[in-house]
């Protein structure tokens, strides 16, 4: 109870963050996009991660109004950067099970991107596959109608879930995203390189794109160039960035 009055309140004094980690080109090593991943900094508790608070705010319904927040400083900042004649990288926003059953998902987006003026091309939403499983026809239609927008959609801790291939022909999807549990042994345990080539060559051949996240080594990276994977997220590259330090690397070309 002391952490829902207090998660309430910490959206009301803004104490909610977002942390920033870049999205980079295998092949040119190039920062092609980012994802914004919220973080607390409540005065007693220190810096929390979401994985401390999220569960609670869709217990009690907060990350409804959180979530919008999220989205919203997400876009506001990339065009923020773009106007200040930074390159026009995309914005990956993680969004929750709770989110996604919001019948107007597509409209509240469509009035994000034109309230921040951020094109719908630079935005990236992230669902893991039990977001969409709930209830797969209307995942379907929400996907859909996010997509004819212009928006990235991407299947985020890609083979941790309990669903069906047969999702990634019906959904309308852009890029999936290897879970780090499959990336972390990579070059040391040959079932989870198997699993890594198995799921690069599924994606590939449906037109879709692969990231591999939790890239710590470079043994890592080589491992997952000459497997074909097209991104790569990780320690290897950045940790996740509060915006002024993430901006700071970007102009430094990093
Ligand atoms: O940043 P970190 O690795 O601690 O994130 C842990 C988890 O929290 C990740 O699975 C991530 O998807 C989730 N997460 C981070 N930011 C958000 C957010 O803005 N909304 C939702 N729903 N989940 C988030
Ligand atoms: O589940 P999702 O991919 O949305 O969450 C990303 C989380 O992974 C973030 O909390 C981020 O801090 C974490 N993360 C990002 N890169 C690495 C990494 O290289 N190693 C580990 N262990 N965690 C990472
Ligand atoms: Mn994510
Ligand atoms: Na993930």
């Amino acid at each position: 109870l002391a952490l829902e009055h207090a998660l309430r309140q910490a959206l009301e004094n803004q104490e909610f963050e977002l942390h920033y980690q870049p999205k980079v080109d295998v092949a040119s090593g190039d920062v092609v996009a980012m994802e914004a991943l919220l973080r607390w900094r409540c005065p007693q508790r220190g810096l929390v991660p979401p994985n401390d608070f999220i569960g609670v705010t869709e217990e009690i319904g907060l990350i409804i109004p959180l979530g919008a927040w999220v989205l919203r400083e997400a876009c506001r900042q990339n065009r923020a950067w773009q106007l200040a004649g930074m390159a026009h990288l995309r914005m990956a926003v993680n969004l929750s099970a709770c989110q996604f059953r919001q019948k107007d998902l597509p409209e509240f987006v469509a009035g994000v991107l034109a309230e921040t003026g951020m094109e719908a091309s630079c935005l990236e939403l992230e669902v893991t596959e039990s977001v969409v499983m709930h209830n797969p026809a209307e995942a379907a239609q929400i996907l859909d109608r996010l997509h004819a927008q212009g928006i990235h959609i991407s299947v985020d801790d890609f083979g941790t879930g309990y669903s069906s291939l047969s999702y990634l022909k019906q959904f309308r999807l852009d890029t999936l995203k290897i879970d780090r549990s499959f990336v972390r042994d990579i070059s040391s345990d040959a079932d989870d390189a198997a699993i890594v080539r198995s799921v690069i060559a599924l994606a590939h051949s449906l037109r879709l794109q692969v990231i591999a996240e939790g890239v710590e080594t470079d043994e890592q990276l080589d491992y997952l160039r000459e497997l074909g994977c097209d991104q790569y997220q990780g320690y290897l590259r950045s940790k996740p960035l509060p915006a002024a330090q993430f901006e700071a690397m970007l102009r430094a070309g990093a």
